[in-house]
C-alpha cells in the first residue's frame, strides 16, 4: 500500500494525444489496492482507452459502489466527475445522472458482489431500460474488500482460500445482460490488455447499455488452486471468440480486410468495429446464437471471452422516454417552468 501523491511533472518527451494531453493526464491518485490486484490492470487499460480516443476528461462521469473494484474510480481520470454511491446502488445514482444530463460519458465501475450481489435487482434495471453507459464488473468471484467469502459469481464447487466449497450456482453476467437487453456485451480478463483496450473504446463508442464482465483476479483472497478466478485458471481455459480491433469515425478504412472470417460492424456514432473470428461459426449480432454458443462452452469449463453481443441498431433511454436533448443544468427557468396553463394541460392528457 502507498499513499504517496503522484509528482505531477512529466518527461517533456511523454507521447500526447489530438488534444495534446499525456496519459499522465488521465491518470488518477496513487493505488491503493494490494500489489498485482487484477483491478489496477483494469484502470490501466480505461486510462489507455480514454487517452487513445482523445476523450476530455470532464466529459466523462465515474460511477461506484462499494467494494475494492468501486474504489478504483480513484486511480483514474481525475479530472472527471465521480460519485462513490452505496453497496449495490451504482445503477440508479448511474441512471439519474445520465437522465439530467447525457452530454456525459457515463463509466459505472463495480465488482461481482456490488453487481450479482446486493445490487443484482439494481444492474438488471439499468441494464433493461437501455441506459447509455459503460458498465464494468470487476469480477473476482469475492467480495475482496472484507476479507474473501464468496460471491455470486463464485462457482459451483470451487474452494476459498479457507478451503471452503462453494455449492451455490453462479450467476453469469454475460448471459444475464443479454437476456436483459444489453446492446453490448463482452467478456475480457484484466491480464488481457490487447484485447480488454479496444473492448473498452468500443463500449463508450456505444450508444446503448453496454455490459464488460472482466475477470479480475484478487490476490488476496482468489487466486489459489480450487479457484476458477485466479490467474492461473483464467489462462488456461479462455477462449477468445473474436478479435476485436476499434476504427474511430474521423479514421478513414484504408486496409482492405480478408473475407470470411472478419466481419465490419458500423456503430451509430460512425466508429467501426473489425471482428476477426477466431472461431468462424460465431455470430456476435446473433443473440439467440450467442446465447447458445455461451452455455455449450460454459458446459465444457471453457470461459468464453470477447465482443459476445452486439446489437448496431441499438437505442437508448432517452430516445425511449422523448426527453430533451439539453442537459437540465443548462435549462433556464422559462423551459423548466412553463406555467400553470401548460401544467393543467398536461395534467388533462392524463385524465
Ligand atoms: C449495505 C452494505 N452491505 C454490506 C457491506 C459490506 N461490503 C463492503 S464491500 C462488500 C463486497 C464487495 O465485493 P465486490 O463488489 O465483489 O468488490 P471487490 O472488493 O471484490 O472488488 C461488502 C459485502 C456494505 N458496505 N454495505
Ligand atoms: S483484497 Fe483482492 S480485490 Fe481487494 S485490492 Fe486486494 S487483491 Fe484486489
Ligand atoms: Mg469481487
Amino acid at each position: 500500500m502507498t499513499y504517496i501523491a503522484k509528482p505531477k511533472l512529466h518527461h517533456p518527451g511523454l507521447k500526447t494525444n489530438k488534444l495534446g494531453f499525456t496519459h499522465r493526464d488521465y491518470e488518477g491518485r496513487v493505488s491503493t489496492l494490494c500489489a498485482g490486484c487484477g483491478h489496477d490492470s483494469i484502470s490501466a487499460a480505461l486510462i489507455q482507452a480514454c487517452f487513445e480516443l482523445d476523450i476530455e476528461p470532464h466529459r466523462v462521469a465515474k460511477l461506484s459502489g462499494i467494494g475494492c473494484s468501486s474504489k478504483t474510480p480513484d486511480y483514474f481520470l481525475g479530472n472527471a466527475h465521480g460519485f462513490n454511491s452505496v453497496h449495490g446502488r451504482m445503477p440508479s445514482v448511474l441512471t439519474g445522472a445520465n437522465l439530467a444530463n447525457r452530454d456525459l460519458i457515463y463509466l459505472g465501475v463495480s465488482g461481482d458482489g456490488d453487481s450479482a450481489s446486493i445490487g443484482l435487482g439494481q444492474f438488471a434495471h439499468c441494464v433493461r431500460r437501455g441506459v447509455n453507459m459503460v458498465y464494468i464488473c470487476e469480477n473476482n468471484g469475492v467480495y475482496g474488500l472484507t476479507k474473501g467469502q464468496f460471491s455470486a459469481t463464485a462457482d459451483k464447487g470451487s474452494k476459498s482460500k479457507a478451503g471452503g466449497v462453494n455449492n451455490d450456482s453462479p450467476i453469469d453476467l454475460v448471459s444475464l445482460a443479454i437476456v436483459l437487453g444489453a446492446t453490448f456485451v463482452a467478456r475480457s480478463f484484466s491480464g488481457d490488455k490487447h484485447q480488454l483496450v479496444p473492448l473498452i473504446k468500443a463500449a463508450i463508442a456505444h450508444e446503448g447499455p453496454a455490459v464488460i464482465d472482466i475477470i479480475s483476479p484478487c490476490v488476496q483472497f482468489n487466486n489459489h488452486a480450487g479457484s476458477t478466478k485466479s490467474f492461473d485458471f483464467v489462462r488456461a481455459h479462455n477462449e477468445a471468440v473474436n478479435k476485436i480491433d476499434f476504427v474511430p469515425d474521423r479514421e478513414e478504412i484504408t486496409a482492405s480486410y480478408a473475407p470470411g472470417t472478419v466481419t465490419m460492424v458500423k456503430q451509430h456514432d460512425g466508429s467501426f468495429l473489425k471482428l476477426s473470428k477466431v472461431d468462424a461459426s460465431y455470430d456476435a449480432t446473433n443473440r439467440v446464437a450467442a446465447m447458445a454458443y455461451l452455455q455449450e462452452r460454459e458446459a465444457k469449463g471453457e470461459i468464453v471471452t470477447g465482443l459476445l453481443y452486439i446489437d448496431e441498431t441499438a437505442e437508448d433511454i432517452h430516445k425511449n422516454l422523448g426527453t430533451v436533448k439539453t442537459p437540465l443544468n443548462r435549462l433556464g427557468e422559462k423551459e423548466l417552468c412553463p406555467g400553470s396553463a401548460k401544467l393543467a394541460a398536461l395534467n388533462d392528457e392524463y385524465r
